[in-house]
């Protein structure tokens, strides 16, 4: 087995009182917000998975075209001997498309807070790929890390981070995670990152609003977690899922909406909700090449190659250290 050992304990989640912290402090302010990663319960990671599988969510769709058209010559572009390391191990298809492509690749290194997804990618993947080093990180990839030792040494150290996840980060928080992935992929290194791009309103709109109703229940399913973990008391029948695209931004903003006046207890905290007041949950990014560009640049890379599904939807970006 080419797994290697590793710790898949609670222990490097925050602890309860920190996420009471975080999340009061998060409906203390003003206006209140509460971030994105509090989607991704075990049920959260299960709706997201289905909206990946509504029609009008066409990223997941684009990328895997993308990858299906392109992926010989971007392993050609990266070389042989690759080491991967993937920030958010996800549900791996992207990845294996990318792997299957690699020419002697050194290992895998998913990264993924919670242990059971990062589990099932593993075991897909180890069965994809029997002959391929694993290394699993269970860690916050956005806080600095310790690589494992690879088993031999790599050309190259890629970064791959699909999805556009980079796209639920404010500008800021973003350049910061870039840097940090350019000191982790050293001097040769890359980093691979899907990077949605920006079109009309309403095919955007559609992704955030599908008619099923399943983003709406992922939206929502943050206050049932914040029951079920914190002891809230959310009514879930008075609050409603809102995206709008903010095009002077670029971006689509989530909100939880209260549908009327009411209370809410978090911890000790009574928080109070006027009719119609908005809470920001997420924010997804969308990118001219020129912003995506940009925003590279202050992070100290270069774009060396762009990548596009066949309607262009959607883009995957190679980046290297700036000269
Ligand atoms: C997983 C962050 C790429 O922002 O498009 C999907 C999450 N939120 N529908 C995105 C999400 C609502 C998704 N990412």
């Amino acid at each position: 087995m080419s797994v290697q050992a590793y710790a898949v304990r609670d222990e490097q989640r925050p602890p309860d009182n920190l996420l009471l912290q975080v999340v009061q402090r998060g409906l203390r302010s003003q206006p209140k917000r509460l971030p994105s990663w509090l989607f991704y319960d075990e049920r959260g990671s299960a709706l997201f998975e289905q909206i990946c599988e509504q029609p009008e969510y066409y990223l997941t769709r684009a990328e895997i075209a993308l990858l299906n058209q392109h992926a010989g010559e971007i392993a050609e572009l990266l070389g042989p001997d690759v080491r991967m390391v993937e920030y958010g191990s996800g549900h791996a298809i992207k990845t294996r498309l990318l792997l299957e492509h690699l020419v002697t690749p050194v290992a895998w290194v998913p990264i993924e807070l919670s242990p059971e997804p990062l589990r099932h990618s593993m075991e897909r993947m180890a069965g994809y790929f029997p002959q391929l080093p694993i290394q699993p990180l269970a860690v916050d990839f956005t806080r600095p890390l310790r690589l494992p030792v690879p088993p031999r040494a790599p050309r190259r150290t890629v970064v791959y981070f699909p999805g556009s996840t980079i796209g639920n980060f404010e500008e800021r928080d973003a350049a910061q995670l870039l840097r940090k992935m350019r000191s982790e992929m050293g001097d040769n290194g890359g980093i691979l990152v899907g990077a949605d791009l920006k079109k009309d309103r309403a095919t955007i709109e559609a992704a955030y609003n599908d008619r099923a109703g399943v983003t709406a229940q992922f939206t929502l399913n943050m206050l049932t977690r914040l029951n079920r973990e914190l002891g809230c008391n959310f009514d879930l029948g008075a609050f409603r899922h809102r995206a709008h695209y903010n095009a002077m931004a670029g971006r689509i903003e989530t909100h939880i909406l209260s549908d009327r006046e009411q209370r809410v207890r978090v911890g000790r905290l009574q928080v109070l909700f006027r009719e119609e007041e908005a809470m920001l949950v997420e924010y997804s990014c969308k990118y001219s090449l020129q912003d995506f560009a940009a925003l590279a640049a202050t992070a100290g890379l270069a774009v060396r190659q762009v990548w596009f599904d066949p309607e262009r939807k959607f883009s995957l970006q190679y980046l290297t250290r700036a000269a």
